[in-house]
């Protein structure tokens, strides 16, 4: 089926809102097909479907991050709904300390909170008004760090003008949570050749916003780079010690957490607040719809380390592995 004719196909998916310069360059770029047949092209290094592309290249031309905005960045499945909950819940931890049923956490699903730039503000419009969002605003985006700078720095130095966040999680798990995912959006069980189809896809590097390891490798160098201005967090790390990495954010954000604010159990709500248990409990995520037109409830599943486990054998896991080892040889970090 033409991905345009697809009902349950999210916008960023599709290829009918593309303007004729765009459709020019992408007669220019290489292309391959996704695993269930969608046209996906490689610009500058990346893989992107057509609307997708067409709102990346708006956002470059058109995005201007006032200084004090936050950008969260991740790979699709990398942990980022996560990551714009505790994000959110950091930075407006005083506005609903006194009342906090009223947190909007409660009602609102995180990407309706924190909007992604080019999935939902520019895939709507060149232009969107972005004065109306109270600064600093957290904006998100999957972006390869390379191409989130061209738009962030074209009218200043090299270097950030705002601080950003990744979050990336172990290709498997992240392979693993993307399949269940597609799964969802389709609502349907697809098949074993669908699923190795897909699987010998991220193996290519060939998925939205693919190769995984080049995404990582851009923040990963990013952060090293430029401390102030970009953190590197993995999923696996949160998961691990959320209370940890929530103080990391609270210093990384010029907010650290006082030590009154530790002494009375501020950073456990917050964890608490985000944690998986309770933010897919909440009516808004077990029945929502956000903006873009997506089911909350399939950003929460299971949220484990390991799922991969239940899907891939020894054998399959080891071979994706070896890719990745390879890919990131040499740049310092390890990730499985
Ligand atoms: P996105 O990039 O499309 O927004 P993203 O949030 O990165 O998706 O990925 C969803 C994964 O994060 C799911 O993982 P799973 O399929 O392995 O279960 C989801 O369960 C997990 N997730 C979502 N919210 C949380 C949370 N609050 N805590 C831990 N994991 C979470």
């Amino acid at each position: 089926m033409e991905a345009s004719q697809e009902p349950h196909l999210p916008s960023y998916m599709k290829d009918d809102n593309v303007s004729q310069e765009t459709k020019n360059l992408i007669s220019s770029l290489p292309s391959d097909k996704d695993f269930m047949g969608y046209s996906l092209y490689n610009y500058k290094g990346c893989w992107y479907y057509p609307n997708t592309l067409q709102a990346v290249l708006d956002v470059q031309e058109h995005f201007q991050p006032r200084k004090k905005d936050i950008i969260l960045a991740s790979l699709p499945k990398g942990g980022t709904t996560w990551l714009k909950s505790i994000v959110f819940a950091v930075l407006h931890r005083e506005k609903y300390r006194e009342n906090p049923q009223t947190h909007p956490l409660l009602s609102q699903n995180p990407h309706d909170l924190v909007p992604f730039l080019e999935i939902e503000l520019y895939a709507g419009s060149q232009t969107p008004d972005l004065t109306k969002f109270p600064s600093p605003m957290i904006f998100s985006t999957h972006m390869h760090l390379n191409t989130l700078l061209e738009a962030t720095t074209k009218s200043s130095s090299s270097s950030s003008p705002c601080k950003i966040v990744y979050v990336c999680r172990g290709i498997k798990d992240t392979f693993v949570s993307a399949w269940h995912y597609r799964n969802k959006l389709h609502r349907t069980e697809m098949d074993q050749a669908s699923f190795e189809l897909m699987f010998d896809a991220y193996c290519r590097g060939v998925h939205l916003y693919g190769p995984y390891w080049e995404h990582i490798l851009s923040y990963w160098k990013g952060s090293l780079e430029d401390k102030e201005h970009v953190l590197f967090m993995k999923y696996e790390e949160i998961i691990e010690d959320p209370r940890l990495q929530v103080k990391r954010l609270g210093e990384f954000l010029n907010c650290p957490f006082t030590k009154e604010e530790e002494e009375s159990g501020s950073v456990e709500e917050i964890v608490n607040l985000c944690s998986l248990r309770n933010l897919s409990s909440l009516e808004i995520n077990k029945n929502g719809t956000i903006r873009v037109g997506v089911d909350t409830n399939v950003f929460f599943r299971k949220g484990e380390v390991g799922d991969w486990k239940n899907h891939l054998t020894p054998q399959i896991a080891k071979s994706i592995d070896e890719i990745v080892e390879s890919r990131l040889r040499g740049s310092g970090l390890i990730f499985q």
